[in-house]
């Protein structure tokens, strides 16, 4: 099997850093963004890895590709003004730094903090607001907590108002930001309960044949389904080579499959508070922050874990065993027809294959969860969990901008905004996109009474047309074709993204957000394939202006039509926080399908076991 996509392992990511601390020319101050495979498509049949790192003493960020049979730095380049994620270890430094600060420690005493240790700050993007000396700085913004006790939940008590700003380049505090004391919320939101509830019984979920899915090294196989799974330092869970056989033939969907950034806009104008704006991947980098997922825990049943390899800033690899979890799950009637005067019921079940990932960034907890249906169905679903981001209430109550969920405690509007990334080969590299859209007609002769709908499939041809947003009054999706290929009916084959529940994005296009974040103003982007184009805020979101990723690429304007594309969708999860969100909060979903849509030439579950005898013959028991 194919694992020329598998993720890197530690004997790769040690070559990747000899080499490039042998033949880079950096100082010993560089340290390693990121090590992660090369998918640049540049040197086919050499595997290697794309490798960042950033240069404190010159406050300079680098990138290239190592190649591992050369033992070679191919490519090697100062990227000009740019900032490189902000990586655990910098968090870890810049918590520290802040601890023994002497400014700090008299601003903590006036809010009657002596012991700094029970402090947790975390270093924040500073964002971009135009600030000339920020921009010569790698600037972070400290937002600082005091942990509880237990030590289960470090956010329960937030430090109002109280900012350290960085330069994490120079590892020193800029200054301290204070804008007034507010009393410590009183509450420390302990999350293990010494009473838990003990009416549940045991579910036990058996599969005494083994599971039905076949792994060699990467690859799976299940049910039709064939794909490999992968790992990237920015993207965290990466599936490659999604294909589903169909009577005989190994049909291609997508070649790679992302989550490919987020960013977390908040509502609140006031203090400091404006330049929350957390762009999860490409600040950070969610790869790094994956979970080590347990069994009975995390996942239920027979699993197959994947561990994956990531790294410290130093470039040590760093193990996460069981990164990513599979397995299958009974999903209930896969469907059913019954024809009562012949005492007939026919009824197949359905299952799905899971591939999930969780990461713990900070105070939020993301899951991302792929699912494959053997109706070609490709589920995909973000479970968001962990602590909604607190303020403290200041004298006067609750802010405009927040909702009350704990006792002093607020927390403001906010959005969570995916950017999936689809490289597209639906039978083929040479696909197409259409939108369809459905509405009223107009009454008349040919519509006397008023009940005719108009159905329109649009194509787009160049990227400028394909830049959409959701629209459920004409129930709008849409269509990946390949117009080479036709089904029975001698239509192009399709695939439809059918979208969840949406959002549209609330802070001003020309804010500094809504410029670092163009992709978020469409839910539907569809570009010409390039395998550089990878994050649709760009490749260094961290203290960027703007404009970059999917709002300049698509400037090109380049022909989509019959091309091999990339699919972008954003998911816009609005929150507007409950009390029931504290002290953790309970999963919510947010999520989309794809949708085989002219695809096959009949429903392709019609050969499941059908379970028409099962069934009678339990009845005829009962
Ligand atoms: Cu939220």
């Amino acid at each position: 099997m194919d694992q020329s996509k598998a993720p890197l392992n530690d004997a790769e990511i040690r070559q990747a850093v000899t080499v490039i601390r042998r033949d880079a020319g950096l100082d010993d101050s560089a340290w390693f963004e990121t090590i992660s495979l090369d998918e640049s498509g540049r040197y086919p049949g050499s595997r290697g890895a794309y490798v960042c790192c950033y240069e404190p003493d010159s406050n300079r960020t680098f990138n290239g590709i190592v190649l591992f049979d050369d033992d070679s730095l191919a490519e090697w380049r100062h990227v000009e003004g740019m900032q490189a994620r902000i990586v655990p270890d910098e968090f870890m430094m810049a918590c520290e730094l802040a601890r023994k600060h002497e400014g700090f420690r008299e601003a903590l005493r006036r809010r009657g903090i002596d012991d700094p240790s029970r402090v947790l700050v975390e270093s924040w993007s500073a964002g971009n607001f135009g600030n000339p000396e920020e921009k010569q700085q790698r600037v972070a913004y400290g937002h600082c907590w005091l942990m509880n006790d237990a030590g289960d939940n470090p956010y329960a008590r937030p430090i109002a108002n109280l900012h350290p700003v960085f330069d994490l380049g120079k590892r020193e505090i800029l200054r301290i930001d204070d804008f007034g004391v507010v009393p410590i919320p009183p509450d420390p939101g302990p999350i293990r309960r010494p009473r838990q509830r003990d009416d549940l019984r045991e579910i036990a979920i058996t599969q005494p044949d083994g599971p039905s899915f076949e792994v060699d090294g990467y690859h799976v196989r299940w049910h039709d389904w064939e794909l490999q799974v992968g790992f990237a330092q920015r993207d965290g869970l990466v599936l490659h080579d999604i294909a589903i056989h169909d009577r005989g033939r190994l049909r291609p969907l997508m070649k790679r499959a992302s989550m490919a950034e987020m960013v977390v806009p908040y509502g609140d104008p006031r203090g400091a508070a404006f330049r929350r704006n957390a762009f999860d991947t490409g600040e950070y980098g969610i790869g790094a922050s994956l979970d080590s997922l347990r069994l009975g825990c995390d996942c239920l049943g027979h699993i197959h874990y994947f561990d994956v390899w990531t790294h410290d800033w130093q470039g040590e690899p760093q193990l996460i065993e069981n990164a990513v979890c599979m397995h299958e799950e009974d999903y209930g009637i896969q469907w059913k027809y019954s024809v009562p005067a012949a005492g007939q019921t026919t009824v197949t079940r359905s299952r799905r294959l899971v591939v999930s990932s969780i990461a713990t960034i900070g105070n939020y907890v993301y899951g991302f969860f792929w699912y494959f249906y053997m109706d070609g169905t490709i589920g995909v679903e973000v479970k968001a969990t962990g602590i909604p981001f607190p303020s403290a209430i200041e004298s006067g109550g609750v802010s405009p901008y927040g909702r009350q969920i704990g006792d002093r405690v607020e927390s403001h509007v906010h959005q969570h905004v995916f950017s999936f990334r689809f490289d597209m080969a639906l039978d083929g590299e040479r696909n197409t996109v259409t939108e369809m859209n459905f509405r009223p007609a107009p009454t008349g002769p040919d519509n006397l009474h008023g009940n005719a709908v108009i159905t329109e499939e649009t194509r787009f041809k160049k990227e400028s047309e394909a830049q959409r947003e959701v629209d459920s009054r004409q129930s709008r999706y849409w269509r990946v074709i390949n117009p080479g290929v036709l089904n029975r009916f001698g239509e192009p084959v399709g695939y439809k993204l059918l979208p969840g529940a949406n959002s549209f994005p609330l802070q001003h296009p020309d804010s500094s957000v809504g410029r670092r974040a163009g992709f978020m103003y469409k839910h539907l982007w569809v570009t010409r394939h390039d395998p550089d184009e990878l994050y649709p805020a760009g490749w260094f979101p961290n203290q960027h202006a703007g404009g970059d990723g999917l709002p300049r690429w698509t400037a090109a304007d380049r022909a989509i039509d019959n091309e091999h594309v990339v699919v972008w969708h954003t998911v816009n999860y609005h929150h507007w926080p409950r009390p029931e969100d504290w002290p953790v909060q309970p999963v919510v979903y947010a999520g989309f399908h794809w949708m085989a849509d002219g695809f096959f030439d009949e429903n392709p579950t019609m050969d499941l076991p059908q379970r028409q005898a099962v069934c009678a013959a339990e009845s005829a028991e009962e």
